[in-house]
Parts: C-alpha cells; structure tokens; sequence
C-alpha cells in the first residue's frame, strides 16, 4: 500500500529522500543493523545458501559495509527486491542501501533522488538461448520472442538494439527472475535477456534437468554498459562516503595484497601505505566517523574485492567467470580505488 502511493510520483518521492537528511546512518546505528536490499535470488551475486545465509558478491559489499559500521560483517538484514520493486523500497527508507544488480545511469542517480557510490561489477547485456534454437549472433534474433524484466535498462536496451539493427521481436515482460527463469526454461520465450553476470548465474545454478548447462549458449554481443553500483539516497554525504569507502577498500586490500588469509600478518608491515589502510597509523577510520580497524573487520571477515571474486563467481564457484573487466587497473582491467589517505 505504502508502496503503491509512494510509486505514484517521482518527484515526490526523491522529495522523500531528502527530506530525510542526515537520518541513514544515524538510522543503521539507532537499529544496530544495515538494511540491504539485494536481488530475489542470482546464484554467485545475492542468494541464501541451504542454511538460509545469504551469499554472494554482491552479499560481500553489504558485509563490508555491516564491518566498517558495526566491526561485524554479520549485522545485515538482508531485503530481496525485485528489479520494478528496488528504487522505490530505497527511497522510502524501507532499506539502506542497494546491493542488487543496479546499473548507474544518469536518470537513477539524479531523478531517483539516489547516488550510486562505485562499481563493484562492470557488467554488459547479453543474450542466452538453446543450443537447439542454433543461433550463433544477436543479429539472427530477428522475430524472437524474448524474456525481459520490466524496470530495467535491459528493457530500454532491448528496445534500442532491435531498432538500430532494425530487428523484430515480442518481448514477455515478467517481474520475479524466478518467473523469468521459469517462462525460459518451458519455452515461453526463445531467448532471456539481462545482464551476463545473471545470464552466467542463470546458466550454471537454474538449468532444469534433464537439461544440463551445455546445452545454453550465450551470444557473443555484449549489446551496453552496465556498470552495477551500491545505491544509497540522497541526503547522508557520510553514510555515502562509509559505503563508497568500503567497496574501495575491498579494491585497495586487493592491490595491496592485504587478504583474509595475511591481514593479522600485515598489521606487523612496515610499508607505510598498509599501515595506514589497516589503522596501524590512525587517521582514516577518523575521517570516515568509524572504527580505525575498518579496514581490518572488512579484509578478516569478508576478504579482499578479488577473494570475494573468485570465491563467489570467478574459478572457485560454479560460474567460472574470467574477471575481465573486473580486474585490478595494474592487470589490465578497471577496479581501481582511489587512495585511502
Ligand atoms: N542491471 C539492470 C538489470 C538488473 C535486474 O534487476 N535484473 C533482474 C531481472 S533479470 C535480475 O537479474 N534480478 C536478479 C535477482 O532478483 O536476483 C538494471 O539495473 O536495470
């Protein structure tokens, strides 16, 4: 009901985000836990193992940011979301922040009255079909019928590729990835559409047997940017800066060689740069308003951006996804923190 009046209007609602200045982490602090709203469920990225523990990359980040506030990566609620659901559940308080698959675009982190704080996955749309449909490029999808979800850039994306290669197709808009997956996987659409980060997961966690991962393919075109950020509202610079500083430090422990494995080893480093993001020399957790072993509580507990990687969806899972664009600038790739000092 709250729901529905506040996705009446837009402007209204990014009214409601600043309106409520100042009050997010005061509101984290007051509850003694972070309220993070995720997707419904994407194998590798934001879903409850068999106990009911949420994991995943983007799991990892809300951990992070439960470690720079609280000392403990534990204290996070964590709210599922469907993609036409998550906005509005940020903007009216319902969450704190946003670990879904949320692409930065200019419209969200303005309009929305939200700021994106980073990227924790550069991400692309593609496609994923049968190998039966014998497809091989995007550019013979013409008059296929394809899964999408509705509020989402893949929508708008969809719509614009098929029109630039002056293509066809119907599309079956459906809200719950579950559904998706679903209407897929019974030959409702010949083609599901969304970020490949979720085709991958789709692929290697959701396939229904007697059918195996290999017999899907996902097309070669990466048709868009998709740069997925955390998301917070407009009106709280610090709580901003606490989640942006977190997501970089899982960067910066990387570049570093700080990992969960030697972080107690490298409180006894001498290189000044470590002593520094690790809190031996004090000044960085001041400056964030938080605990000087920030850092320590996040590289402990959760471990550096490229462990959560490869533990999550890189060779250690089932996903296998090479980092791509996702690795550190020093190999060739784009995750690059700005100094903590
Ligand atoms: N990155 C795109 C698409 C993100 C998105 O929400 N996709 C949905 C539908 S395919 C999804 O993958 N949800 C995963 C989940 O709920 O676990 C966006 O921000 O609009």
């Amino acid at each position: 009901m709250l729901r529905g009046i506040l996705s009446a209007g837009l402007a209204l609602l990014a009214f409601a985000g600043t309106a409520q200045a100042g009050s997010a982490l005061d509101g984290v602090r007051a509850r003694g836990v972070l309220a993070c709203g995720v997707g419904t469920g994407t194998a590798g990225y934001m879903m409850p193992d068999s106990q009911g523990k949420w994991r995943g990359l983007s799991v990892d980040v809300c951990r992070a940011v439960a470690a720079t506030i609280f000392g403990d990566a534990e204290k996070v609620k964590y709210q599922p979301l469907t993609s036409q659901q998550r906005f509005t559940a940020l903007q009216s308080g319902e969450v704190d922040m946003l670990m879904g698959n949320a692409t930065w675009t200019l419209t969200r982190d303005s309009a929305l009255g939200l700021d994106f704080v980073g990227v924790y996955y550069y991400d692309g749309q593609s496609f994923l079909v049968p190998k039966k449909l014998g497809v091989k490029s995007a550019k013979e999808l013409n008059g296929a019928t394809i899964c999408v979800a509705p509020g989402t850039t893949t929508e708008l994306n969809l719509a614009d590729y098929f029109r630039a290669n002056k293509m066809s197709f119907k599309p079956v808009v459906i809200e719950k990835v579950d559904e998706i997956r679903a209407a897929f996987f019974a030959g409702r659409c010949d083609v599901y559409t969304t970020d490949a980060s979720s085709l991958a997961a789709t692929r290697a966690a959701n396939v229904p047997p007697p059918r195996t991962f290999d017999d899907f393919l996902i097309l070669p075109e990466i048709i868009s940017k998709e740069p997925l950020g955390p998301v917070v509202r407009h009106g709280d610079n610090q709580f901003a800066d606490i989640v942006r500083w977190s997501l970089y430090a899982m960067v910066e422990a990387e570049e570093y060689g700080i990992s969960s494995a030697n972080v107690d080893e490298m409180l006894k480093s001498d290189n000044p740069t470590i002593k520094r993001i690790l809190g031996v020399t004090p000044g960085m957790g001041k400056a964030l308003g938080v605990d000087e072993r920030w850092v320590y509580n996040i590289v402990k507990q959760v471990g550096n951006y490229g462990e959560s990687f490869e533990r999550n969806v890189g060779m250690g899972s089932p996903l296998k996804i090479e980092r791509g664009l996702n690795r550190l600038w020093t190999k060739g790739g784009l995750q690059y923190a700005p100094p903590i000092r």
